[in-house]
């Protein structure tokens, strides 16, 4: 089983100048940083990222709103990582989060809820690839 997740600060909570204090949570909940950047994604580079849901109605408005401004993807390591990032961010729609989640503190809206995380051990592997090489995952809180 892997130990990793990737997170996603996206375009919303970057804007809204949040992007601090979702790392402050994300470190105060034992997460350990392998590695994070301020970057912008391509269309195209949205597209892959999010192919499962190319059928799905919010699709088009998902890629617009990922490639809208700036985002921070992070590499997290901690035990059952993926599962425990799941339960920090909350439910997708920050209305229905539970109090004191990610999502339910910084989210405005069912799609700018703030933060990314992996659903399973296979995608965080496959995602962390999407931003980070190999040497660039290192332990930076140790
Ligand atoms: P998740 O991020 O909680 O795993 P997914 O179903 O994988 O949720 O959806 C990916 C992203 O697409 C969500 O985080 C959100 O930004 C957006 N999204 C999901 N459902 C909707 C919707 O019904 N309307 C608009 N945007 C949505
Ligand atoms: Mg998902």
């Amino acid at each position: 089983m892997s130990n990793k997740t990737l997170a996603i600060i996206k375009p919303d909570a970057v804007g809204n100048n949040v992007a601090g204090a979702i790392i402050e949570k994300i470190q105060s909940a034992g997460f350990k940083t392998l590695a994070f950047k301020l970057t912008r994604i391509t269309p195209a580079i949205a597209g892959q990222f999010y192919a499962v849901h190319k059928e799905r109605p919010f699709y088009q408005d998902l890629i617009d709103y990922m490639t809208s401004g700036p985002i921070v993807p992070i590499a997290l390591e901690k035990e059952n990582a993926v599962e425990e990032f799941r339960k920090l961010i909350g439910a997708t729609d920050p209305k229905k989060a539970d109090p004191g989640t990610i999502r339910a503190l910084f989210g405005t809206g069912i799609e700018a809820n703030a933060i990314h995380g992996s659903d399973s051990d296979e995608n965080a592997l496959r995602e962390i690839a999407f931003f980070f090489s190999e040497s660039d995952l290192v332990l930076i809180n140790g």
